[in-house]
């Protein structure tokens, strides 16, 4: 069900030499583009109307308005499950305490007697947030983009969703509900390349933003990509990824489930396991079956998730290798079951979250942590991080000199200037001290 990547025996190879070696998925953005230009641009022309239209031929639905009345929030609160209800309420308690902590004050550093340069960090004004409908509907992801957003103090924020045909065109009630929970009501049922170009361009419905977060499918990303540049935006995400650091303390069942967990999401979910140990790879390989075989999602997404060429059981010499191996690969989602796990979690460098220890499954993560789960996939969390309070912030400097300050470095400035061949830089100074500036 999982192919093994054996490599043992031989030092490792470096860098990019080991990743190629690794499981990876094919997520082909770049294929995407061009429809989803047309998408986007049909979007920014005709905006309402053409949502309308794009309802229907994707969504199979015939929208009467993009915007969610204020009626039907409240009634898909109404309507929430209360246990559902109580447990999201704990993930958005348990998010917000965590979020809240990473709060930033402004910062001034006296770099010289009268010259300052402080940073101040200012929430963008407007986002633009994207829950998945269809396969994923995920109320969790709701609460993982809004929290951050909220702590960060964003002043306007609106979330999209794909419209449902078995809810009349709006999208599904527990989106709606989460929304409601979490003091959202500008909320539209759009879906896709769609909703972002109906946040990035605006619309007569709703007004443009400054930044769209959130995950997606492949079009998603594609329309985030088409907006790189105009727009601030999260990391693209790719399909979810799990890696799991273990030795022959960790229990094979918990590996095997906590596998599982994640090929759940989509066939093109990532499970990797990377261990020392023969006896737990053999372990974990037999436990896989029983466990694929009493879950739900079995054919469409666990099995050839696990089956596929972007999961695996790799065989190393050791744990140090392993650690190399995980930092090579740079996962979503990293598990560290090993002896001394919090010692191994320190050391790791690319991971977009660390879970610690025999109690700390992903799917803690995924709802309850307190931790984002809006994370880096593909390797992007070799240089990227996870969703939080950070990437809604700008962090702004704000340089105050007095004139002795600025007239002890004048000269420097004009020399750097005149360097560079841009005179008129120089002029900016030379024009404060009467045309010679000090120490020249
Ligand atoms: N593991 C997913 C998030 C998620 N899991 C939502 C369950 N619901 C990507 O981090
Ligand atoms: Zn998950």
């Amino acid at each position: 069900m999982i192919s093994r990547i054996d490599l043992r025996g031989d030092a490792l190879p470096e860098g990019a030499a080991l990743r190629d070696l690794l499981p990876r998925a094919e997520f082909d953005v770049e294929a995407a583009l061009e429809k989803v230009r047309r998408i986007c641009e049909d979007v920014h022309h005709r905006g309402t109307a053409a949502l309308i239209e794009y309802a229907q031929k994707f969504d199979g639905v015939r929208l009467e308005q993009v915007r969610v009345p204020a009626e039907a929030l409240a009634e898909a609160l109404a309507g929430l499950d209360p246990k559902v209800r109580a447990a999201l309420e704990e993930s958005i308690r348990r998010a917000r305490t965590v979020h809240r902590s990473q709060r930033r004050s402004a910062h001034t550093t006296q770099v010289v007697p009268g010259g300052t340069v402080t940073e101040k960090w200012v929430p963008v004004e407007r986002v633009g947030l994207y829950a998945p409908g269809g396969r994923s509907v995920y109320p969790s992801s709701v609460v993982m983009n809004v929290v951050p957003a909220q702590e960060a103090g964003v002043g306007s924020i609106a979330l999209a969703s794909p419209p449902q045909a078995e809810f009349g065109g709006l999208p599904h009630p527990t989106i709606l509900a989460a929304c409601a929970l979490l003091g959202v009501d500008e909320v539209y049922a759009a879906g896709g390349a769609v909703a972002v170009a109906m946040f990035a361009y605006g619309t007569e419905d709703c007004l443009p933003v400054n930044m769209v977060t959130g995950p997606g499918n492949i079009w998603v990303a594609a329309a985030k990509r088409y907006f790189t540049g105009k727009i601030g935006i999260d990391t693209e995400a790719g399909p979810t990824e799990i890696a799991v650091l273990a030795d022959d303390t960790a229990d094979p069942v918990h590996v095997a489930a906590d596998l599982i967990s994640q090929a759940e999401h989509d066939p093109l979910a990532a499970a990797v396991l990377v261990t020392d140990s023969e006896d737990l790879a053999a372990a974990v390989e037999k436990e896989l079956a029983p466990q694929v075989a009493a879950t739900k999602h079995v054919e469409d997404r666990i099995r050839p998730a696990l089956a596929g060429r972007q999961s695996a059981i790799v065989l190393v010499d050791s744990l140090e290798d392993g650690l190399k191996v995980v930092d090579a690969y740079g996962a979503e989602h990293l598990e560290i079951q090993t002896a001394d796990a919090a010692a191994w979690a320190a050391r790791v460098r690319n991971a977009g979250a660390i879970f610690v220890g025999p109690w700390a499954p992903v799917s803690l993560g995924d709802y309850c942590a307190g931790s984002n789960h809006v994370l880096p996939t593909g390797g992007c969390a070799c240089h990227s991080s996870g969703l939080s309070v950070q990437s809604f912030l700008r962090g702004i400097h704000i340089v105050d000199y007095t004139r002795d300050a600025l007239a002890e470095v004048a000269h420097h400035v004009v020399t750097l200037a005149e360097a560079e061949d841009l005179p008129a830089h120089g002029a900016a100074l030379k024009a404060r001290f009467g045309w010679k500036v000090p120490g020249q």
